[in-house]
């Protein structure tokens, strides 16, 4: 129990350090990759391909890559089970930022999202190389889950 209470101190401290040192949870990678490329790098690197939940989060990404994104950007979402799409993150949300005319499932094969310069979203394919946003959630979750235990 103790060992519990040291650890959920810790797991709280951190989240508050990075939370005052890295207002920012979106990180631009100036790297061409596939999605599926992308989603490893990110989950290695931080802790997965971008979500975007609402207005406030989708100007944060864009206040993020600003300058940065060329031509597209991945994002973490995909086309899942059912032709639903599906954070990377696993995130249920019903934001959606569409470009206009998008998502248009372009010769049948865009399953994967990533946005323009503007942060306006089109469907893609999976398979194409692009530069990509990744997301740093929290760094710690173990005291949610001592929480919800
Ligand atoms: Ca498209």
């Amino acid at each position: 129990m103790r060992e519990l209470y040291y650890t959920l101190l810790y797991c709280l401290w951190v989240d508050l350090i990075s939370l005052l040192f890295m207002p920012f949870r979106y990180h631009f990678v100036n790297i061409n990759k596939n999605w599926t490329e992308a989603q490893s790098y990110c989950r290695q690197t931080y802790t997965d391909l971008a979500t975007i939940n609402n207005v406030e989060e989708m100007n944060k990404l864009k206040s993020t890559v600003e300058g940065k994104v060329v031509h597209y950007a991945w994002t973490g979402l995909q086309k899942g089970d059912g032709q639903k799409w599906q954070w990377s993150l696993n995130d249920n949300s019903a934001y959606y930022n569409w470009s206009s005319g998008e998502p248009n499932n372009a010769a049948n094969s865009n399953s994967c999202v990533n946005m323009y310069a503007n942060g306006k979203w089109n469907d893609d394919n999976c398979l194409t190389s692009f530069a990509f946003v990744c997301y740093t959630g929290k760094t710690c979750a173990v005291y949610e889950v001592a929480f919800f235990t």
